[in-house]
């Protein structure tokens, strides 16, 4: 299929993707596949207006209820599927299996959130006072404004979103400037499931065009009670200073610098597949990637030699292609911050395998890279930043301690995993004393989280939590009840105060 028919077969007009300012690009050949109109600040303040309408009612309307709405977007997007998976291959660059995953993982949170709808629970708690009862109740929040990155184009927002609107909060969507043309198809998608809802009020899920001025907007509005971004540090510590300064709620997902160790118990076949998806998978533009592999020197020389074949007969090239593992990285930028990386971890005594540019003569617009591993001698500099590209750094270790103290000496502190039979080993990881991540793995890569579970780090990870356990909490405001059904007054803390 071309760019034009998969851009017209996820719903998107000629006239909604021509005529504006903002040039979107595919990785795929560099070439530009739409001109958006952006929103200006004053558009934005309407939505956010609109915004504030919608959630008088909605915030009224039984929960149950409001997860119809969710359930109708599930399906919706179960008959998108195809289409919205391709068009976020054409945008991003991930594989077209990828690309499905995403969409998956958008309909895996409708129907957790639909569950959930009917079990938005509180805490009944014990009162020290004769004739009262007290509780704790969940209600909606306000506005969410849902920011996302362009490597995840529709999959984060579907976690904050779902969870919202079952919560009773209103949605706003900035998508990433490199990405937006996989959210106007997924609002035209909520638009379907807002019409066969009925009386979903105006403005209850809405998109907004824009770069960084828009983001801004939305994150010092006081009409906005939420903002959920995922992206990278620095763009959370812009949000999270705005949302501090007017004690605003954010839920940050930020930068991960995930690790795997290897043991010498570990079943290396199992371990070399799970290396290769979560390193090069996205073309190592997850903020889940593998980045940094811990391996146990007994067991080094066994695993880089297959490490490195697997990695030379990696298939490069164009994600909607059937075959393709490895696609491009979004852009030259991305491709200029890779090989400045794998430069600088030259001259820190690294050993580089591949990292090498493909398919500059076919597409010289497009930034194709051979995924690389680097053999390094300890963890520095370089490794400890996180370079949004597929690149691993490979260290060697002797003792279980010093390696969980390896994996956990960096800034960033989202997703690791161990590999290893031993029992002893893998509930050490998963202990206190293990990785102080906020997603820890048994024989699994770091990648490919399940919606199920809370998604999200520690440290420079941003703190938040999206999508499953109880999530969803963040997008509602917690009350405490207390009621008194006695015919006297009594007060807490024994205080006596007779009148
Ligand atoms: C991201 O890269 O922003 O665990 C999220 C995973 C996916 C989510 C990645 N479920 O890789």
């Amino acid at each position: 299929m071309t760019p034009s028919e998969i851009l017209e077969s996820a719903g998107l007009a000629k006239s909604d993707i021509t005529g504006g300012t903002l040039d979107v690009f595919t990785p795929v050949d560099g070439s530009v596949i739409a001109r958006l109109k952006t929103h200006s600040t004053s558009d934005v303040d309407a939505m956010i207006a609109k915004a504030k309408t919608a959630f008088k009612t909605w915030k009224s309307t039984p929960a149950p209820r409001r997860g119809e709405l969710v359930r109708l977007l599930g399906e919706e997007l179960r008959a998108e599927k195809e289409n919205l998976g391709r068009l976020v291959s054409l945008e991003c660059g991930k594989i077209y299996q990828e690309g499905l995953g995403e969409v998956q993982e958008m309909i895996d949170i409708c129907d957790l959130a639909v569950g959930l709808s009917r079990q938005l629970f509180g805490l009944t708690i014990a009162s020290e006072r004769p004739g009262h009862a007290m509780r704790e109740t969940w209600h909606p929040m306000g506005t969410c404004a849902i920011i996302t990155a362009f490597n995840f184009p529709v999959a984060p927002w579907a976690w904050n979103a779902a969870l919202a609107l079952v919560c009773g909060d209103p949605v706003i969507w900035k998508p990433s400037e490199k990405a937006p043309l996989s959210a106007l198809a997924t609002q035209i998608i909520c638009d379907r499931a807002m019409a066969r809802f009925g009386d979903a009020p105006e403005g209850l899920i809405q998109t907004v065009i824009g770069e960084r001025d828009t983001g801004e907007t939305l994150t010092k509005s006081r009409d906005v009670a939420i903002v959920s971004a995922t992206g990278s540090t620095r763009m959370g510590h812009a949000v999270g200073a705005a949302l501090a300064e007017r004690f605003g709620r954010c839920i940050l997902e930020l930068g991960g610098n995930n690790a795997m160790i290897v043991t010498p118990s570990a079943d290396l076949e199992m371990a070399l597949r799970a290396i290769v998806f979560s390193a090069v998978g996205t073309a190592g533009q997850r903020c889940t990637s593998l980045r940094r592999l811990i391996v146990h020197e007994d067991i080094y020389d066994q695993l880089l030699p297959r490490l490195k074949t697997a990695y030379d007969g990696l298939p490069v090239g164009d994600p909607l292609a059937d075959g393709i593992l490895v696609g491009p990285l979004i852009d030259g930028a991305a491709l200029t911050a890779m090989t400045n990386a794998l430069e600088q971890a030259k001259t820190e005594g690294g050993t580089v395998h591949g990292g090498t540019r493909a398919m500059s003569d076919q597409y010289p617009d497009a930034a194709y890279m051979h995924p690389a591993i680097v053999e390094m001698p300890g963890q520095t500099d370089i490794i400890r930043q996180e370079t949004f590209a597929p690149i691993l750094y490979v260290m060697k270790y002797t003792d279980l301690d010093a390696a969980i103290a390896l994996q956990n000496d960096v800034p960033q502190g989202l997703s690791s995993c161990i590999f290893s039979t031993d029992v002893r080993e893998a509930e050490y990881f998963l202990s206190a004393a293990g990785s102080d991540c906020g997603i820890a793995n048994v024989n699994i890569g770091p990648s490919g989280a399940e919606i199920g579970g809370a998604f999200g780090g520690e440290k420079e990870t941003g703190g938040g939590r999206e999508s499953g356990s109880d999530a969803w909490r963040g997008y509602m405001r917690r009350q405490t009840n207390t009621v008194n059904y006695s015919r006297d007054l009594p007060l807490a803390q024994g205080i006596k105060f007779d009148i």
